[in-house]
């Protein structure tokens, strides 16, 4: 599972898990057409926890990603950021200092900031409260769903301005990104409210790339 600098791979190794937050940086590696190996892990046996992959993350989380030069990457939006980059011109993201790059910069973090935390705090509520009575978890989980309904709102008025896709003329990764989330919807919006979204997400599940990628991940 290792990867270290003296003796790394020449391809990308993504750590990976299917239905997980690897599945848009697989999404990113495919579309940018660049070489990557896999390697499993099963997070239902907590693989994740173990001191082998801990000490790749120490956060214990997928996605991770150990690039060409041996340096392992984590956090999912800074891991599109970088690929985005480095794969320039491959319709990963808006070309760079663009008002289009500028908005693709923004959800990528408002994404990870909002959604993804939303959906954590959602699904591992006790890690996010120190009341044990049944309010406490109860709360956690309603006031994380309010969290997302007003990202999902910010999302869909931009989408009303600008739209269809959240960053420049076409799909980039902040849109795979979005529906990554959106499939783990824990009621994070009320639909009939987010009409342009539910539109975009449709569109990138239709996209002939990302679509077996979604398949593969169950997503
Ligand atoms: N901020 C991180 C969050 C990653 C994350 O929470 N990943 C989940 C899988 S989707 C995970 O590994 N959870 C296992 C755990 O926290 O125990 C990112 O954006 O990459």
């Amino acid at each position: 599972m290792s990867a270290n600098k003296e003796n790394h791979p020449m391809t990308y190794t993504l750590y990976t898990s299917a239905g997980s937050g690897s599945f848009v940086v697989e999404a990113a590696l495919t579309m940018a057409g660049a070489e990557f190996t896999k390697i499993d892990i099963d997070m239902e046996s907590g693989t994740h926890r173990e001191a082998e992959f801990a000490a790749l993350n120490p956060m214990k989380q997928l996605p991770a990603l150990a690039l060409p030069s041996g340096e392992v990457m984590t956090e999912s939006a800074a891991i599109l950021i970088y690929l985005a980059q480095e794969f320039a011109g491959k319709g990963l993201a808006p070309e760079a200092g663009t008002a289009e790059q500028a908005r693709f910069l923004r959800w990528a973090v408002f994404i990870s900031a909002n959604l993804y935390e939303g959906v954590l705090r959602y699904y591992f509520t006790q890690r996010y409260t120190t009341d044990e009575t049944p309010a406490g978890p109860a709360g956690v989980k309603a006031a994380a769903q309010n969290n997302m309904r007003t990202a999902c709102a910010v999302l869909e008025a931009d989408l009303a301005r600008n739209g269809p896709w959240l960053s420049g003329p076409g799909m980039t990764l902040v849109d795979v990104y979005f529906t990554m989330l959106h499939s783990w919807n824990p009621g994070m919006a009320d639909t009939s409210a987010m009409s342009k979204l539910n539109a975009m997400v449709e569109a990138v599940r239709a996209d002939a790339v990302i679509a077996p990628i979604l398949g593969r991940h169950g997503l």
